[in-house]
């Protein structure tokens, strides 16, 4: 039986693929968002009559433009350039840019959707927006990365500012990018300004902006765990990627007594079956950050497992905690981590969970929380560099982990108090869904028809 709830979401989604021809990913987080929303819009009338969720989904502003750059052999190449300002209802748009070879406009549109609910939720002054390239980092010298830097910031300038439009790092965009780019816009503009986040500390970053994203996991991943009268000491956990996200999600989960056993880049993962410990979380991040080299070359380290080409969710643990890339995480992977006993999963990357999936997780009575609300940690800190910035001072560690922690737990108070089922448990993705449009459909509302 189709439920009314059901046909009124198909003939929005409809509405969406006929606009938005083959964006499967930005079909995909519109879907997720538009099945809390739409009920909701039935019991509030005004966002109805405004036609806020048809405003929402539309883009502010896309530029997509082209970056030439030359190769260390002298070869001409050239890289296709976007930024999405999405919706700056709340503030500046802000989001981070995306350097990989798979990138499309689709996937720019999916995050910078995303970026506008989960900004939303940290009640800090940012719109939302993303961008980036489908240039590849991998196997690039810096001198080639610096370049195309460079190139691509001749155009994004003028589309960019510290009122206007803050970007930041994501997948293949991390402190050497930022520094190259924040190079390049001073130069062009004549200014220093807090235009980007994740800036290096020497020039105007903020501490603890590094660890962000996957501390901030852990103290949701810590909220959600506490209402079940639970902690994640002595849990084992499994965690995918081993960039920014996954190193500073295992470095916490280390902190708090859990026992991380995985770690993968696109190629495989390894399964540490002893916990990768903070001596071994050194090296990877030496292996990442510095020598740029490959996940199995811990295996080779340590002597333990590598799975060439496999992904770790076959891996029996109590905690899962996607930190890759999208849909790296589908249903038969669901059904795995049910199978084995695994109770909670809480995204640090963006949208790492197909929709069949969630509904497998929770129908299982797993705890299962939206990269909107568990990986905001990593923007919220973006924030409170562009707070910094703003004011010419540097808060201490303490100071801004404190903050952090405390933005994380109201982000779970907002997931409560928007997401409470009739039986008392919590769907986290509803609750981030209505929080976070709540928060904007009310500004959109004020500011008019615009
Ligand atoms: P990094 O570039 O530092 O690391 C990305 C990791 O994901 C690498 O281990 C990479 O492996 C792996 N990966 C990339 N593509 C694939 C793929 N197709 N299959 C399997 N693994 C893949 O990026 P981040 O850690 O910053 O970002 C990770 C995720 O977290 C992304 O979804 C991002 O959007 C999200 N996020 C990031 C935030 C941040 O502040 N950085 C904030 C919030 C969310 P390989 O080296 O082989 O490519
Ligand atoms: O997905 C994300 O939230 C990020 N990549 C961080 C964005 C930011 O502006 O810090």
């Amino acid at each position: 039986m189709i439920t009314a709830k059901q046909s009124s979401v198909t003939k929005f989604m409809e509405l969406v693929e006929k606009r938005n021809p083959a964006q499967l990913e930005f079909h995909q987080a519109v879907y997720e968002v538009a099945q809390s929303i739409i009920p909701f819009m039935d019991e509030h009338p005004e966002y109805k009559k405004a036609n806020i969720l048809e405003r929402i989904i539309e883009a502010e502003r896309i530029v997509i433009f082209r970056v030439p750059w030359m190769d260390d052999e002298g070869n001409y190449r050239v890289n296709r350039g976007y930024r999405v300002q999405m919706n700056n209802a709340i503030g500046p748009f802000k989001g981070g840019l995306r350097f990989h070879p798979n990138v499309t406009l689709s996937i720019l549109k999916f995050l910078a959707f995303e970026q506008v609910f989960k900004n939303s939720l940290t009640t800090l002054p940012m719109g939302g927006g993303k961008g980036g390239s489908d240039f590849d980092p991998k196997g690039k010298s810096d001198n080639e990365v610096m370049r195309f830097c460079q190139s691509f910031m001749t155009e994004l300038f003028r589309h960019i500012g510290k009122d206007t439009d803050v970007p930041a790092g994501d997948i293949g965009v991390g402190s050497r990018e930022i520094g190259y780019l924040f190079g390049q816009f001073k130069r062009l503009t004549n200014e220093f300004t807090g235009v980007l986040t994740g800036k290096g500390y020497a020039y105007g970053g903020s501490l603890i902006r590094p660890e962000a994203t996957g501390y901030g996991l852990l103290f949701f991943v810590d909220e959600m765990l506490k209402t079940k009268g639970d902690s994640i000491k002595a849990k084992k956990v499994v965690i995918s990627g081993s960039g920014n996200v996954a190193q500073y999600a295992i470095e916490k989960t280390i902190a708090f007594g859990g026992i991380p056993v995985t770690a993968s880049d696109s190629d495989g993962f390894i399964y540490d079956p002893d916990g990768i410990d903070t001596d071994k979380l050194a090296f990877l991040m030496g292996l990442k950050n510095k020598k740029r080299g490959r996940i199995y070359e811990y295996a080779e380290e340590y002597g333990c497992t590598y799975f060439e080409g496999e992904k770790p969710w076959k891996i029996p643990c109590d905690v899962a905690l996607p930190c890759a890339v999208q849909n790296e995480l589908d249903e038969s992977d669901a059904q795995l981590l049910v199978n084995h006993g695994c109770k909670l999963v809480a995204e640090g990357a963006n949208m790492p969970t197909t929709p069949d999936a969630i509904t497998l997780l929770q129908q299982n009575g797993v705890l299962y929380a939206p990269g909107k609300a568990s990986n905001a940690g990593g923007v919220a800190v973006s924030g409170l560099e562009m707070t910094q910035n703003s004011i010419r001072l540097y808060w201490t560690r303490e100071e801004v982990e404190n903050r952090l922690r405390g933005i994380m737990q109201n982000i779970h108070k907002q997931c409560m108090q928007y997401g409470k089922n009739a039986d008392g448990s919590v769907d986290y993705l509803k609750g981030a869904n209505l929080a976070g449009f709540v928060r904007v459909a009310d500004a959109m509302l004020a500011e008019g028809h615009v």
